[in-house]
């Protein structure tokens, strides 16, 4: 049942004395959507560093997972799905609404617990959401957004709207007795949700290898007979296929799809890791295949920007980022009387239907 999606990448590499030129072009994917891909990679990378050395420097608190490595994931999401497909995952969040178009300013703001952020500043970190967005968290509960991504998914099918949910988990939520209660329920019901697995290898300092018999992830779903596939997590076009497809399914109510994502978190688990559990050379194994790099290399042997015209994306973008600082801290903290606000149902809450 289970088949791979190719990890091979498409040839990039422009013929040898000729001028590149887009019809010469052999790639899967136009010239705007590389273009896209490098700037929004590019985006959560720069926001990312710049979140690690702000909380060092102890601008923010609470707790910091970051992303970086993992950007080509949500980059090969993005031109696979509608802007009212739904989004749900784990603490390491901080990239999900930056790709979905959540203003970074708004991001950093909820980091630095101000009024302004996504959650009003009450959520931090691990607690980014956007309504408008439809990204559903955000949360700390490793595993907990499973279930919470197959009762979306059940709402959507319920009212007979043709949304897909994209459900994340990390490879060590992967392991949470919830999973199988969810994947039974989800491919009985024939709900529209892809759980996908950001199997980075580790959980916390817990190899893949240390916590279990089965390292395939993909097999997971075989008890359930649910479609899964293992994808390679450092190839932006790969995700993307992988995606379209398992969305299409869940859209043609055919239910749930699970893929086992392979990629690799460059950082630490959070701030405070000092990284004992794993070696230089696995760590640079992963960097040489860097999607940002790689994208970078596509568009200008494409001949479809030169190194220049990337740099001024990238000036442009890390302007971006010092500006949300900027936002975040002139930002006002909320008032001590919205402390209890928020926490259960308000007049306007917006998920519930007479
Ligand atoms: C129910 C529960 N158990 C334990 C923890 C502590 N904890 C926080 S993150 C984490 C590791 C999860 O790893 P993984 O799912 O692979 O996600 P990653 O951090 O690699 O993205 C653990 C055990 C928690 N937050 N919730
Ligand atoms: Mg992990």
């Amino acid at each position: 049942m289970s088949t791979s999606t190719p990890t091979t990448r498409p040839k990039a590499k422009a013929k040898a004395g000729k001028k590149p030129s887009k019809m010469a072009s052999k790639l899967p994917h136009a010239q705007k959507v590389y273009q896209r891909w490098f700037r929004d990679m590019y985006l959560m990378r720069k926001f990312e560093e710049r979140c690690g050395q702000l909380y060092i420097q102890q601008k923010f608190g609470g707790f910091c997972h970051l992303y970086i490595g993992q950007e080509a994931i949500l980059a090969g999401i993005s031109e696979a799905i509608r802007p009212t497909d739904r989004m749900v995952t784990a603490y390491r969040d901080h990239a999900h609404p930056l790709v979905l178009g959540t203003d970074p300013k708004f991001v950093m703001a909820e980091l630095y617990g101000r009024k302004t952020g996504t959650s009003k500043g009450k959520g931090g970190s691990m607690h980014m959401f956007d309504k408008e967005r439809n990204l559903f968290g955000g949360h700390g509960i490793v595993g907990g957004q499973i279930g919470l991504g197959a009762g979306i998914a059940f709402a959507d099918k319920y009212r007979k709207e043709d949304h897909v949910t994209l459900c994340f988990m990390g490879d060590g939520a992967a392991r949470q007795g919830i999973l199988h209660e969810t994947f039974n329920m989800a491919m009985t019901w024939k709900l529209p949700v892809i759980f996908i697995i950001e199997n980075n290898k580790y959980a916390m300092g817990t190899s893949v290898e240390r916590t279990s018999n089965v390292t395939d992830l993909e097999t997971l779903g075989a008890s359930y007979r649910m479609p899964s596939f293992t994808v390679d997590g450092m190839s932006p076009e790969a995700v993307h296929d992988a995606i379209k497809e398992a969305a299409e399914r869940g859209r043609k109510g055919e239910g749930p799809t699970l893929l086992d994502i392979q990629t690799y978190r460059y950082k630490g688990h959070s701030m405070s890791d000092p990284q004992k559990y794993r070696t230089k050379e696995e760590l640079g194994e992963f960097q040489g295949k860097d999607p940002i790099e790689y994208v970078r290399n596509v568009l200008i042997t494409q001949g479809w920007n030169s190194a220049e015209e990337l740099k001024a994306v990238e000036k442009e973008v890390k302007a971006q980022v010092e500006e949300s600082i900027e936002f975040a801290e002139n930002s006002p903290y909320p008032d001590a009387s919205e402390l209890y606000e928020d926490v259960y149902m308000t007049e306007d809450y917006p998920f519930v239907k007479d």
